[in-house]
């Protein structure tokens, strides 16, 4: 049977076993205009807002997309191939579960059309922009948290405010013609894995924005909400694996689909100056401080999967399942977050920190959704900043135990070098990467050249203790490999 590709017209006569937007696409209007869509927006953020239109009929929440990266140019052609709909398929165990979303209407290639982007921007109907940038898209430096001038992303868009490449540049020209026309800006809300992510936006953006107008700077203090929201849901990158899935159990003819686990969370502060959907109808919990709940979910899930991907990757695992089944990976990570990190946490309303770590590992061990080691590996230069170093800054402090944290510290860095164990090349996806690469195989077991760059490790590099772990598991990487490596850790961490 021919697969059916995916359209507004084959929205008429579905598959049966695929869940399909009940509601009318053309009566809705985009009151949301999302940066970033790549496959996590896609299972969390536009599923939260097609459950809310399917189940609640609200209307004016639809989303308008914009990929502002040269890579999004596969997106932005398969989804305006499609009407902008998409097979969501969320997976665990035996069972699969499939879904067409409507909520997206429209998807901007704004790499190519910035000017589609900052109309947009403008139109009053849009009140909230959303982002998911990265780990890497806010550009500050780690030691000091202010903007990056010196990157070439803010240059550019500082020197070329039309053509610009970050989410700087576009932020400031949308709010400004928003400012020029007497229209109330829109909220900012990042959804990305930052602690403090809307207090990380608003100081980014207004850094930014003082360089080039201070008046508009100033506008924005005064008038621009930045919510902070903690974000989860582990999604793999779409492979033809997921595409061929989708194909034969569904038979969709779908150019990007995204499979999940069936696990989401959103939470979110409840500041918007220029109104909001009712999201708490579908389950996101609003709160007046996110703070903890950040905190709880970048340093135990984030972390972890750091801590997982590098060394795993070594032995020569290739998806985080695998890891997370691995007997030998067993004891570490409980300690990890246990005795580690748990400490660092505090307390989280409403949550059991030991329930939540459980189901991390459920989650972690979700064998059908092939989540790559390599996906976890990317961007490790904004990434360890966030997830991991900041627990190991706390643990120094108060003279705690680091060993286990600092194992994935020792083992990114031998990661860095591009060859594994074998021998064989290991892909480096990072905006850092020749530049560590370099540094990484001048050094090999000693770890303090790389210390040494303060835009990762801000002051961290001068702890004492800190560069003697990281040396002695660093040592260990290259003399004994990452196997044994583990089992000394194993032994000799503090509990
Ligand atoms: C992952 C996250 O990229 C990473 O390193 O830890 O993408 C993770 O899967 C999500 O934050 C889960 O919500």
């Amino acid at each position: 049977m021919t697969a059916l590709t995916i359209s507004t017209a084959s929205l008429k006569n579905p598959p049966k076993n695929v869940k399909c937007p009940s509601y009318d696409r053309s009566t809705l209007t985009e009151g949301i205009l999302h940066i970033g869509v790549g496959a996590f927006h896609r299972s969390h953020q536009a599923l939260y807002l097609d459950d809310l239109i399917e189940s609640h009929g609200v209307k004016d929440w639809a989303i308008y997309g914009v990929g502002i990266m040269p890579q999004d140019e596969a997106m932005n052609n398969a989804l305006n191939s499609q009407n902008c709909l998409y097979t969501l398929i969320e997976r665990s165990g035996d069972n699969s579960s499939a879904r067409i979303i409507g909520s997206l209407t429209h998807y901007v290639f704004g790499h190519r059309d910035p000017e589609a982007v900052f109309a947009k921007m403008a139109d009053p109907q849009i009140k909230i922009v959303t982002l998911t940038a990265t780990e890497g898209g806010y550009c500050f430096h780690q030691g000091t948290g202010e903007l990056d001038l010196t990157n070439s992303g803010i240059q550019n868009d500082l020197k070329n405010p039309l053509k610009p490449q970050t989410i700087f540049g576009y932020l400031a020209e949308g709010l400004n013609r928003r400012r020029k026309a007497g229209i109330v800006p829109f909220t900012a809300l990042s959804c990305d894995n930052l602690q403090g992510n809307g207090h990380v936006l608003r100081k980014t953006l207004l850094a930014f924005c003082a360089q080039k107008d201070k008046e508009l700077a100033a506008w924005i203090e005064k008038n621009v909400s930045f919510p902070n929201c903690m974000v989860d849901r582990i999604t793999p990158a779409t492979t033809d694996a997921e595409r061929e899935f989708v194909r034969s159990t569904y038979n969709l003819d779908d150019a990007f689909p995204v499979v999940s686990e069936p696990f989401r969370q959103w939470v979110i502060e409840d500041d918007f100056s220029n109104g909001r959907p009712p999201l708490e109808k579908v389950g996101v919990q609003f709160t007046s401080d996110v703070a903890p709940y950040e905190k709880m979910k970048i340093r135990l899930l984030n972390a972890s999967h750091s801590a997982m991907g590098y060394l795993g990757y070594l032995i020569g695992y290739r998806y985080i399942y695998e890891i997370a089944q691995a007997a030998e990976f067993t004891d570490y990570l409980r300690d990890l977050m246990d005795v580690e990190v748990t400490p660092l946490v505090g307390d989280v309303p409403g949550v059991n920190l030991c329930d939540y770590k459980r189901t991390l590992m459920e989650r972690f061990s979700n064998a059908v959704i092939k989540d790559q080691a390599l996906r976890i590996c990317m961007d490790g230069s904004a990434k360890m900043p966030k997830f991991v170093l900041p627990s190991i800054v706390e643990q120094l402090e108060r003279k705690g135990p680091i060993r286990r944290l600092t194992l994935c510290v020792a083992s990114w860095m031998r990661f860095l070098t591009g060859k594994d164990e074998q021998g064989a090349d290991i892909p480096l996806v990072d905006p850092m990467a020749d530049r560590l690469r370099a540094v990484a195989e001048n050094s090999g077991p000693n770890p303090r050249p790389l210390l040494e760059l303060t835009d990762i490790f801000g002051d961290l590099g001068q702890s004492q203790r800190f560069a003697q772990e990281l040396e002695l598991l660093l040592k260990s990487l290259y003399e004994k490999g990452a196997r044994e490596t583990l089992e000394f850790c194993k032994k000799t961490a503090e509990r």
